[in-house]
């Protein structure tokens, strides 16, 4: 029952952040949790919970006592083994973490992402012409999908065919870091085969002799990683890389499509289409949630926190947590966004934020100089996932621009 407290005190709440109901609408209990106080006990998973901006920027940015290396899903790694071998970078601590984490630094630093601009541009403008020629279509498969699935399989190396099992497979590792429910189930139903494949993707001899893909086996040469690590870096290229951009696209797609006066503001001043996705980012959040494990009794918004329990840090309700945001509720792409957590905060970044950030940045210039109006065609609807919020359906009519 929610109003009871735990012997050190901290508020008991009843929800689950795993179900389809709270998927579906999670921002009433946002609101509950936050105006808990600022970290809760879930009773139903037996783990705190944090939904204020503060201390989930707080807990995020302690990785001495908010360990990733026991995973960062529900699963505790020191009691149970991981379904999956465990990343290198996503779930490991220093020093481990840096080692791998140095490699996908450089291999996705600015120099090397600002010179894919051109190619990513045009692509873009490509499959912008292209709806514009049809009017209506359905957003996800027909943009959020498609785009990230042509830029970033290239830019890996990776060959053409299959690529679109990229998608149900990333469906499947976010699902993995919540309980074994029926979204995980169905999920990892195709799960053998699907490791299987990315395995073999990940391999030298699959990738081309130029990209990512190839960078990260040429810092084995250079013994940065070893030949044994590098295929498992790449893996985390292509678990992290194609879903959360999908969701990062329909996030903004969505926005766009239901705030009119927004795209028409993006319209005027087509160089706001980085902070238009940035604010998508924010406001929708596509990895909503992921844990920490406390490795010491550790205090906390004023109360302290019992060692070896897993804490869920809610990035999606400290992204609209009315204590740090102006109107959280409202997506306005003038807002300043800095500060947010949507791509994390702290050593677990999000180390592919500069990608993502052009692949946003290319569509929405795209939309803004080629598109007149961008309505909704039918309901939205909704993929649930027990981590990454996005959708499933968008159907959308764009009219061109006059002119
Ligand atoms: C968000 C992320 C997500 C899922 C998997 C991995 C990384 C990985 N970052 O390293 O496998």
């Amino acid at each position: 029952m929610d109003g009871m407290v735990t012997a050190g005190g901290v508020p008991e709440l009843d929800f689950d952040p795993f179900s389809r109901g709270f998927l579906e609408d999670p921002f009433p209990d946002h609101a509950r949790l936050r105006d808990a106080g600022p970290v809760a006990w879930l009773r139903q998973y037996g783990v705190y919970a944090v939904g204020r901006h503060a201390e989930a920027r707080a807990v995020l940015q302690d990785w001495e006592a908010f360990s990733s290396a026991a995973g960062v899903g529900l699963a505790d790694f020191r009691r149970e083994k991981p379904w999956r071998l465990a990343s290198l970078v996503l779930e490991t601590d220093p020093p481990m973490h840096g080692r791998s984490r140095r490699v996908l630094s450089r291999v996705l630093s600015a120099g090397v992402v600002n010179a894919l601009r051109t190619r990513f541009q045009r692509d873009a403008d490509e499959m912008v012409v292209a709806l514009l020629a049809r009017g209506t279509f359905d957003a996800v498969p027909d943009l959020a999908e498609a785009y990230p699935l042509r830029v970033f399989p290239d830019a890996v190396g990776m060959p053409r065919e299959n690529r679109r099992y990229l998608l149900p497979y990333g469906n499947m590792v976010f699902n993995s870091f919540g309980p074994r429910n029926a979204l995980f189930e169905d999920a990892v139903l195709d799960a053998a085969r699907v490791l299987e494949w990315v395995q073999a993707q990940s391999q030298r001899e699959n990738l081309t002799a130029t990209g990512f893909g190839a960078e990260i086996h040429a810092a084995a040469d250079a013994g940065e990683l070893t030949h044994e690590e590098a295929p498992m870096v790449v893996r985390s290229l292509l678990t992290a890389g194609v879903d959360t951009t999908v969701s990062g696209l329909g996030a903004a797609l969505f926005c766009l499509a239901t705030h009119p006066e927004q795209f028409q503001a993006l319209r005027a001043d087509p160089t706001l289409a980085r902070a238009a996705f940035e604010e998508a980012v924010r406001f929708e959040t596509p990895v909503q949630t992921f844990f920490r494990t406390t490795t010491r009794p550790v205090e906390l918004g004023g109360t302290t926190l019992d060692e070896e329990r897993k804490v869920l840090v809610f990035m999606g309700a400290a992204n609209r947590d009315p204590r740090r945001w102006k109107r959280p509720d409202d997506y306005d792409i003038r807002r300043p966004t800095a500060g947010h957590v949507g791509w994390g905060v702290g050593i677990h970044a999000c180390v592919g934020m500069l990608l993502a950030r052009l692949e946003g940045e290319c569509v929405l210039t795209a939309l803004a100089q080629r598109v007149g109006s961008i309505e909704l065609a039918g309901e939205p609807v909704r993929r649930c996932n027990n981590i990454r919020r996005g959708l499933a359906s968008l159907p959308l009519r764009l009219t061109p621009r006059a002119g």
